[in-house]
């Protein structure tokens, strides 16, 4: 895709905002001329031509996150896949007309950005982005960074290394999806299991999962075996401290009540050098985008998109496309 030239970037452009707490249906709209962002030296401007939804995304539009984030009114969305259109005085990796794609906020919860990826314009300090891979449409690559993130850092802090079990609760989800990839293709997990409800098990298997456990028949803390790793996508920390085996690591990513040891709550930081050393098996086929077969929406469908995530049964990741 061709980079427009600077001269044609507008000034307004249009995107989604809210300038209140409350329900994504209630308080998202669409507004033709929001301000396009001004760079800082450190970032890139985005034409966007996709991005993606994650509930840290509607549980911030709730006010959940209200004591560190940044002031109404907001632009929502952390995903993007675009094309650099401009880049700022100390950028290096990137120049006009780089295909990229990120997770727009180093810090998820603390001071993120007022203007995110709904928008037709969007900045981004370099740091946090990664050149496009080829073979990946703006689609999948926008479908991947705070999900794919957010598993890396995770199994990393649960020292996950090769001949290791691991158990993934919910493995069908944005996150979970990649969670199972990236243990069995990426870390060398010798066994990885994973929950999801019944038809999503096949799934569970085709992306590395040796077994696939229906949490409508069966409980996790009576299985007969324990695992090295319980990473809890889900917020069942009782249930997943449970399945571990003494000694292994607990590490879980909702925040809905404080944890005790051997538990772990992390918060994931975004780094585009994260997405650069998942690139070969990005490039390779190895690990693949998991796309929500709702999707993706047209940038006309955001607050259906929102409600789909919302429901908890989203599949892999809800797309927004084509922006505009
Ligand atoms: P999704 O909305 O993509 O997850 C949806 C999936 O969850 C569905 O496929 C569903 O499968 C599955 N699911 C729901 N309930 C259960 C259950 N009881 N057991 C097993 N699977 C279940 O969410 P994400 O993957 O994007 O995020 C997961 C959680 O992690 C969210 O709470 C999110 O806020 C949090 N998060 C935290 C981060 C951090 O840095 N701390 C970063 C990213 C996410 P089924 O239909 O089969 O139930
Ligand atoms: O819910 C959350 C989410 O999705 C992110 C990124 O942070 C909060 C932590 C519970």
């Amino acid at each position: 895709m061709a980079a427009a030239p600077s001269e044609s970037i507008p000034s307004v452009n249009g995107a989604w905002i809210y300038s209140q707490y409350g329900k994504t249906s209630d308080v998202l709209k669409f507004d033709q001329s929001v301000a396009v962002p001004e760079i800082k030296e450190d970032q890139v401007l985005i034409k966007v031509v996709a991005a993606s939804l994650n509930p840290v995304d509607f549980g911030r539009a709730l006010g959940y996150f209200k004591d560190t984030d940044s002031p109404l009114p907001t632009v929502p969305g952390y995903d993007v896949a675009g094309v650099v259109v401009k880049v700022g005085r100390q950028v290096t990796k990137f120049k006009v007309g780089d295909e990229v794609y990120g997770d727009l906020n180093e810090t998820a919860l603390v001071n993120p950005k007022r203007i995110g990826s709904l928008a037709e314009y969007t900045a981004a300090e370099e740091r946090v982005l990664a050149h496009k891979p080829k073979n990946l449409s703006f689609i999948e690559a926008a479908s991947l960074p705070l999900a794919i993130e957010t598993a890396y850092e995770g199994l990393e802090r649960a020292e996950l290394t090769a001949g290791k079990s691991v158990l993934v609760l919910g493995g069908a989800g944005g996150v979970g999806t990649h969670i199972i990839q990236l243990a069995k293709h990426v870390f060398g997990a010798s066994k990885v299991a994973a929950t999801a409800s019944t038809k999503k098990l096949d799934l569970l298997r085709s992306l590395g999962a040796d077994l696939a456990i229906d949490y409508t028949k069966a409980n996790i803390e009576d299985l007969p075996e324990k695992f090295d790793v319980v990473y809890d996508a889900v917020g069942e920390t009782d249930k997943a401290v449970k399945a571990v085996k003494e000694g292994g690591k607990v590490v879980t990513i909702v925040g809905l009540r404080p944890v005790t040891p051997p538990a772990i709550f992390f918060v994931l930081t975004s780094k585009g050098s994260t997405l650069e050393k998942l690139e070969t098996y990005l490039e390779s086929g190895k690990v693949k985008p998991v796309l929500d077969p709702t999707g993706p929406y047209p940038f006309s469908k955001v607050v259906e998109a929102f409600g789909h995530l919302e429901s908890s049964r989203a599949t892999g990741k809800v797309v927004v496309y084509p922006i505009p």
